[in-house]
């Protein structure tokens, strides 16, 4: 296992510095931000991410993520160009050592919150989803001035209506086959590149605002896994996002997809499950819906070998930033992972 950490590049105020005084974090998780989604990334920014991070004595292995354009998740006849224009990018970044690199399959959205400050009862802030208050905003209503944080902002709001009315001709089905179209261009690159592809669960893991949403659950991780018999085509696994559905039992799939060593990157963050969606918490298991002790030990007895970061943390100790992406809880995450992990692979050497 190595223990890695999300970096937003030199814009962001957790610097790599503060990152390599974490106990126990070896890797940088990182993406290059500043191309639009389906170009190629030129070759010298990411040869200088990757000096940046060696410069501070990290690791420059995970690549998050390398986003799929829209027309792709469409089916539309353009995606054959961003298909290898995805493909070139993965041959770069194996060039400069990376060895896996995350993406999803979410259309239009990535993940949704309704809060990224909700306050706890200890003071500090975490990202929510209260459903009710999702209900209440249609994008397809470009008169309405509702919008949730997180939004994609380079979209205008008719771009917005547009290429969400598009999404509504297209049925899980048609997402599905679009989806196994890609893996089956991709994984024979990344293979040949020794890159291990790591899909991430949809954020939440069910539809929103009538959107097809299909990597949500242990059936249709199956089904992924069964688009291609290959190791380098595997899952991210992300607790929060497949936690925050009860009907998810996050431990077994652990075990279970490790030990079939396909989990090569794992999310740990912890949920609170409630009637109308979810909080996001600090890491401790008693603090949450997921016992994390329980998910370390499945991924631990399955044999996963890949790499852990902690997920979103709180804002605590009144830090300011990018939400779910500060310094401090995330730290305090790492440290405690770590910890389990240290008690549960030396409770097995006995
Ligand atoms: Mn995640």
């Amino acid at each position: 296992m190595k223990m890695s950490f999300r970096w937003y590049g030199d814009d962001d105020p957790v610097t790599l510095q503060k990152i390599r005084q974490i106990p126990g974090v070896s890797t940088i998780v990182t993406a290059v931000y500043d191309v639009p989604v389906g170009q190629v990334w030129p070759m010298e920014s990411i040869l200088h991410m990757k000096k940046e991070v060696e410069d501070a004595g990290l690791l420059f292995e995970v690549i998050e993520s390398i986003p799929v354009h829209e027309d792709i998740k469409l089916g539309k006849s353009s995606r054959d160009r961003y298909i290898e224009n995805y493909c070139e990018n993965i041959r770069r970044v194996a060039k400069a050592g990376i060895k896996c690199i995350c993406y999803n399959f979410m259309p239009v959205f990535d993940w949704t919150r309704t809060q990224l400050d909700h306050r706890l009862s200890d003071g500090s802030t975490s990202l929510v989803y209260y459903q009710e208050q999702v209900d209440k905003v249609n994008p397809l209503n470009s008169d309405s001035d509702l919008t949730l944080p997180g939004w994609d902002a380079s979209y205008t709001r008719d771009q917005l209506h547009d290429v969400v009315a598009e999404y509504q001709q297209l049925t899980e089905e048609d997402l599905w086959s679009n989806l196994a179209y890609f893996i089956h261009a991709v994984i024979p690159v990344a293979a040949e590149c020794g890159v291990n592809m790591a899909i991430h669960q949809d954020d939440p893991c069910w539809s929103i605002f009538g959107l097809p949403r299909i990597i949500t659950d242990e059936k249709s991780l199956d089904r992924f896994l069964a688009l291609e018999d290959d190791p380098h085509h595997g899952l991210t696994l992300c607790t929060g996002s497949l936690g925050c559905s009860a009907k998810n039992d996050v431990a077994h799939m652990a075990y279970k997809y490790s030990k079939m060593g396909r989990i090569h990157f794992a999310h740990l963050r912890q949920v609170q499950v409630l009637d109308n969606g979810f909080e996001e918490r600090g890491h401790l298991s008693s603090w949450g819906s997921l016992d994390m002790f329980e998910i370390v030990r499945s991924l631990y007895l399955g044999g996963f070998d890949g790499y852990i970061r902690p997920d979103h943390g709180r804002m605590i100790w009144g830090e300011t930033g990018r939400a779910g992406y500060g310094l401090y809880d995330r730290a305090l995450g790492a440290t405690y992972l770590n910890g389990l992990w240290e008690a549960v692979s030396k409770s097995y050497k006995r």
